[in-house]
């Protein structure tokens, strides 16, 4: 049997508006400077995968990247975990973290996804997995006890969702506290609360803050610290027994292994497009099962239900659905389960006319 050829990569960009925008105890993102990469082969066989490099300034350079080092991989075996190596060393020098990964990573996606449509499988069966659903919890887009009060009530209803996440570092405690009451006003005892401080703290202010928020038995605090203090999360983890949450900032395989190393979680969430799309998410999930630590996701929720079921100590998906706007098939939820597309594939299937309304010309 020969190898399929890439015959054609394409690079796409659209910045659409988040509606409702997502805010947190630093900003608000009130649009998705979204990266498209569709891979052709050479027989025919196509995938698609997409990035969100957060910032409009970065939409332009991720771009670029993504296409310069695709057009390098054109009349080559549709091989992604080969490919990942050597645009991985290649890179060793310049450095394989920030826009140069997140551009890696939407590159290798798209490469998984062919791999899968040419062999007619759902991306997870390809990856050895079964198409299961998912249980996921649905990641709240607002801020203030009014707010989220309100969308914890659409959420559950909705999704069926057995759990919720929502972001805190209020400037007093006590009003973190009393968002934390007015969520488990809306959802009571059977719904599991989580709490995400995007960095926020110190680590005086995050056990003083962890300790209250275990009382109201919150089940995970999520980036206390900022990502780089690996030694001050240990600390924390230490000290606390609510359970300290991270990893959407780790970037590729080495960044996780430093923080598993070093004791700075209890739990992990890597992201798709920072750990180094499917080819590095497949090393982290072994990192995850080898430090037994339960690993969820970040956003992509595309493309994380595949990885979910192909991961050893899969835990839950987070509900954050950027893209949907722009899929004539967003992902589908019920009664709290993410289901696996039943197509070949990761499953995106675009709106084009979506796609052509907020296209960016990068
Ligand atoms: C988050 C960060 C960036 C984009 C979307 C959401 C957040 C989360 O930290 O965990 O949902
Ligand atoms: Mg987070």
């Amino acid at each position: 049997m020969t190898m399929p050829l890439i015959g054609e990569v394409r690079v796409r960009a659209v910045d659409a508006p988040i509606d409702p925008p997502l805010r947190n105890s630093l900003n608000v993102i009130p649009r998705a400077p979204l990266v498209i990469v569709d891979v052709r082969t050479a027989c025919g066989a196509a995938g698609s995968a997409y990035v969100f490099p957060y910032a409009p300034a970065a939409l332009g350079p991720t771009a670029a990247l993504a296409r310069s080092l695709g057009a390098g991989l054109v009349g080559r075996p549709l091989a992604p975990a080969t490919l990942w190596r050597e645009l991985h060393d290649a890179g060793r020098i310049l450095g394989t973290e920030g826009l140069v990964q997140i551009a890696l990573s939407a590159l290798d996606m798209a490469l998984w996804d062919a791999l899968a449509v040419r062999a007619g499988l759902p991306l997870c069966a390809l990856l050895g997995g079964e198409a299961r659903p998912v249980p996921i919890y649905a990641s709240l887009r607002g801020w203030g006890a009014a707010m989220l009060a309100e969308e914890t009530g659409q959420a559950v209803a909705t999704l069926g969702a057995r759990a919720v996440k929502f972001k805190l570092g209020q400037a007093r405690l006590e009003d973190d506290l009393d968002t934390v009451r007015a969520v488990r006003g809306v959802v009571g005892e059977a719904v599991q609360i989580l709490v995400d401080y995007n960095q926020a703290l110190s680590l005086p202010e995050a056990e003083r803050r962890g300790r209250a928020l275990e009382a109201l038995d919150v089940r995970w605090l999520e980036e206390p610290l900022p990502v780089q203090d690996d030694a001050g999360l240990a600390e924390l983890a230490r000290r606390l027994a609510i359970p300290v949450q991270g990893g959407e900032n780790w970037w590729g395989p080495a960044g996780m292994h430093r923080a598993l190393t070093a004791g700075a979680v209890d739990l992990c969430m890597p992201d798709a497009m920072k750990i180094g799309g499917v080819t590095g998410w497949q090393r982290a999930a072994a990192l995850a099962a080898a430090h037994r630590v339960p690993m969820s996701s970040h956003i992509f929720v595309e493309a994380s239900v595949h990885l979910l079921n192909a991961t050893p100590t899969a835990h839950l998906l987070e509900y954050l659905d950027i893209a949907g706007p722009l899929l004539a098939e967003p992902l589908v939820v019920q009664d709290g389960m993410a289901l696996v597309p039943a197509r070949p594939g990761m499953g995106l299937v675009w709106d084009e006319a979506a796609l052509a309304k907020h296209a960016a010309d990068v």
